[in-house]
């Protein structure tokens, strides 16, 4: 396929964005190869600036949830443009959303809205720190909860104390707060409750982890954490803004009947405009300023058109089979990969919960970050590219989740299994 057109554009990026995107990994470095820029989106497809059509299983990293420009979106964004685009005051939109949200999230009781899932983990933090009066947070190695500095930090030498930061910028000081433990392993955060008794605020944790491929928890562990965080007087964050309104009406909280006391929103929650949003017990929220000595602000907070956006987008979720129909698609590619997979003799492990997925190219089983970083990282870069030749646009990294949309239809997924069949055998000519 001709990427000219995106050649172009991405050599004028560079000359005035850092690396010619704004945010990394779209710049494609984890498969190599130009990154495509997109022109326009309509339904289950994208289209590049050479005029290519692809199968998108990105959805904006997950918010497309009901496919590129839906018309119950555009319309709706199309009529609160009309009548102004911010006003730094508050609107019925914002209560309206607020109360679609309370109604579908099990453990939602008071919600505020930011303009982005960092926006959002980062307040519950400071929210979790400020109701216990604590300092201390524990999060998961390959778990990701956006770029604030309390989250880029991994386990240090001192595993058991402190942090180490994972990127300069961020203070050996405030690392020193963040505790990790791994993924599934439950001993892991019984330890460091051990070692850092009363001092340990919240624990945070994707309850599908997205973002080292997609990690399910194994049976036991959510529940795991709840047990612990109430025994230790921590507060239990799920951080569903991958998962929330995804994996189910209610998130995975609902799938998994685990309740937390803050949870953390964003991507489908504003329906393809900047929303992020964190709610949960009425007790912990009212902590908030102005009611609350928490401070946490934001000038586009409530933004009328991402409320629009985002109360058309949970309508079209809220009522009807939106989440059987994608579990029907999900299961469907699902089988169809494996199939493919299979005949190939190719050695992989494939993860589903609901319309997420990922392919692992790695014959061993995967539960946490050691494991998902076995994977042929080169083979998946290969995969991709053929792929993306054949008009199928995965995820440009190993270590994110594809999306199926209610704009997929089965056409769509049987010609991206055809595609990832033709793909392996152009990929076992060249060996
Ligand atoms: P944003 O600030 O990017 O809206 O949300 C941060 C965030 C928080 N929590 C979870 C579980 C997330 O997955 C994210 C962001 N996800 C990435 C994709 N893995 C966004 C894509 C990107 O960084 O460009």
């Amino acid at each position: 396929m001709k990427a000219d057109r995106s050649s172009e554009l991405f050599e004028r990026s560079k000359r005035v964005i850092p690396g010619g995107v704004n945010s990394p990994v779209r710049a494609f470095r984890a498969v190599g190869g130009t990154p495509r820029f997109v022109a326009r989106g309509e339904g289950a497809f994208i289209y590049d600036a050479d005029g290519n059509r692809y199968v998108d299983y990105v959805c904006s990293w997950g918010p497309l949830i009901a496919g590129h420009a839906h018309p119950d979106v555009r319309r709706a964004v199309e009529l609160a443009l009309a009548r102004g685009s911010s006003f730094g005051a508050p609107t019925a939109a914002e209560a309206e959303l607020a109360e679609l949200v309370v109604e579908m999230v099990p453990s939602v009781e008071l919600v505020r809205f930011v303009s982005s899932g960092t926006e959002a983990t980062m307040s519950a933090l400071r929210l979790a720190r400020g109701f216990t009066g604590r300092d201390k947070v524990v999060k998961f190695s390959g778990c990701y909860h956006g770029h604030a500095d309390a989250f880029l930090v991994s386990a240090g030498s001192g595993a058991l104390t402190f942090g180490t930061p994972d990127s300069p910028g961020v203070t050996a000081g405030t690392a020193g707060d963040t505790l990790t433990a791994n993924y599934n392993d439950l001993e892991s955060v019984r330890a460091l409750f051990a070692r850092n008794p009363e001092r340990i605020a919240c624990v945070i944790v994707e309850p599908y982890a997205g973002n080292m491929g997609l990690v399910p928890p194994e049976a036991g562990f959510l529940q795991g954490l709840r047990a612990l965080t109430r025994e230790h007087g921590a507060l239990l964050i799920f951080d569903e803004v991958i998962t929330g309104f995804r994996a189910a009406r209610g998130g995975a909280q609902e799938r998994e009947g685990v309740l937390p006391d803050l949870t953390t929103l964003g991507k489908v929650i504003g329906g393809g405009l900047p929303v992020g949003a964190f709610g949960g017990r009425a007790e912990i929220m009212e902590h908030l300023s102005p009611l609350g000595p928490v401070y946490q602000a934001g000038t586009l907070s409530g933004n009328p058109l991402a409320m629009a956006a985002g109360i058309a987008t949970l309508r079209l979720l809220r009522d009807g089979g939106a989440y059987a129909r994608l579990e029907a698609l999900g299961a469907r590619l699902e089988r169809g990969l494996r199939d493919v997979f299979s005949r190939h003799a190719v050695a992989a492990q494939h993860h589903r919960r609901g319309s997420m997925l990922c392919t692992f190219f790695t014959d061993r089983p995967v539960r946490d970050l050691e494991s998902a970083k076995r994977s042929d990282t080169a083979r998946y870069a290969a995969y991709f590219h053929a792929l993306l030749e054949r008009g199928v646009w995965l995820a440009p990294a190993q270590f994110e989740t594809a999306f199926i949309s209610l704009a997929h239809t089965e056409a769509e997924l049987d010609a991206t299994v055809a595609a990832a069949d033709d793909a392996l055998c152009a990929l076992e000519a060249r060996t």
